[in-house]
């Protein structure tokens, strides 16, 4: 089983590491930038040298209640770093909710684009449709201004996979078909803790509707309500949170600290692979 991504072929007989790499810059200067973009290039050799298999180049934050960015910004926020990145060895995605980024990273060699609004805005399927790039479809209840005030569901695992299931039919509609979906529930995007801690329990039910799976927990807030730690305190809990989503079926993690991730996943790996003698 394969996903198909741009150009790359990606195996998923093992779990797939996701490196974020997040460009939303302080510094709005012309060398603000440029040192933007070099601060960028090494974290993404960084992640790339940790074993990343996938770059998630983001420009905006989609933090709880984060402002939206413009377009313009976005722009040039992540495609310099997508241009300089393209031709290196892992496949590029870029997390975009705007259609005319999306066709644009493309062409600049973006093999996946990341929408956390689950390609919900007009044009969004059809900016990717003719190229091989995969897509990550993601669930979100309302938006990163308003979706954790009192985010609700009957049955969450259910809710989120009607809506998944819905979307790839609506992908499919347009031309996308399965090989190049990833489907994403969308850990901390409109769900209490007790929402995200039953997908995660139940991510397994996701699989079912025969797509790669993403899990994207790492350094989420819902780790600091477990363990009352501070963002960059979570690195533990986002190594526990990626083992336990691939051991419930998921084939990508998206993380920030790619080599600890690499390692619990290598020891999950070898003990669930191990030949029986
Ligand atoms: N989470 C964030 C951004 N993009 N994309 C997908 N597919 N799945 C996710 O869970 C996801 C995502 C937000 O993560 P956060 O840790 O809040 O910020 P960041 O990763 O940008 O540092």
């Amino acid at each position: 089983m394969y996903l198909t991504c741009g150009k790359f072929k990606l195996p998923l007989t093992r779990p797939l590491i996701m490196g974020v790499l997040n460009v939303t810059p302080d510094s709005f200067s012309d060398g603000g930038r440029f040192i933007q973009l070099k601060q960028s290039l090494v974290h993404a050799h960084a992640l790339i040298a940790e074993g990343a298999d996938i770059l998630d180049i983001g420009g905006e934050s989609t933090r709880p209640g984060a402002a939206p960015v413009s377009l313009d910004e976005e722009r040039r926020r992540v495609l310099p770093v997508l241009e300089s990145l393209a031709g290196s060895t892992v496949a590029l995605s870029i997390d975009t909710q705007k259609p005319e980024l999306m066709r644009e990273a493309v062409a600049a060699g973006a093999a996946m684009v990341n929408d956390v609004n689950g390609f919900r805005a007009p044009g969004a399927f059809e900016a990717v449709a003719d190229s091989n790039a995969a897509i990550c479809i993601m669930h979100m209840q309302n938006d990163p201004r308003s979706m954790q005030q009192n985010p609700g569901y009957d049955d969450v695992t259910l809710e989120v996979r009607d809506y998944l299931a819905a979307r790839i039919k609506a992908a499919a509609a347009a031309g996308i078909t399965g090989e190049r979906i990833v489907i994403d529930p969308g850990f901390g995007f409109g769900k209490t803790l007790e929402h995200n801690l039953k997908l995660l329990r139940e991510l397994c039910y996701f699989s079912a509707l025969g797509c790669a799976l993403l899990a994207g927990l790492s350094r989420k807030a819902m780790l600091g309500k477990i363990t009352g730690r501070e963002r960059d305190q979570r690195l533990h809990a986002s190594t526990a949170a990626a083992l336990i989503a691939v051991q419930n079926g998921a084939n990508i993690v998206r993380v920030h600290d790619v080599a600890a991730t690499r390692d619990v996943l290598a020891v999950w790996h070898a003990v669930s692979h191990a030949a029986v003698t």
